[in-house]
């Protein structure tokens, strides 16, 4: 299925919750892209971490551009097939959001 971009009425019901202060994404400059720094108590965690997304993210056959040292993960999700934001960035971050919580 083609990947659509996200709409302007799309960016306000569903972006918006992650971008604002409690939802901790932020826009990447110059990309239509999102991006969160996510932080753990070590690498076991932080690998930890980083196999349930990716497993989603094959589920998904949506992936994340990510970098982890030690205990951090930085995380950047855009969708390559239309270059922006799409629904699947949108489901991948709240998915990704919940194993936080
Ligand atoms: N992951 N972030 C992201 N964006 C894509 O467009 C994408 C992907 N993973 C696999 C994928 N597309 C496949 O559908 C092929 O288009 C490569």
């Amino acid at each position: 299925m083609a990947a659509v971009k996200l709409d302007a009425s799309a960016r306000d019901s569903q972006l918006q919750p992650l971008l604002a202060p409690e939802g901790g994404w932020h826009l990447v400059e110059g990309r239509d892209a999102i991006q969160k720094t996510f932080m753990f108590q070590d690498f076991n965690e932080a690998f930890g971490f980083m196999t349930r997304v990716a497993i989603k993210a094959d589920k998904m056959d949506h992936h994340p551009e990510w970098f982890n040292v030690y205990n951090k993960v930085d995380i950047t999700l855009s969708t390559h097939d239309c270059q922006g934001l799409s629904g699947r960035d949108i489901t991948l971050a709240t998915f990704i959001d919940a194993l936080t919580k």
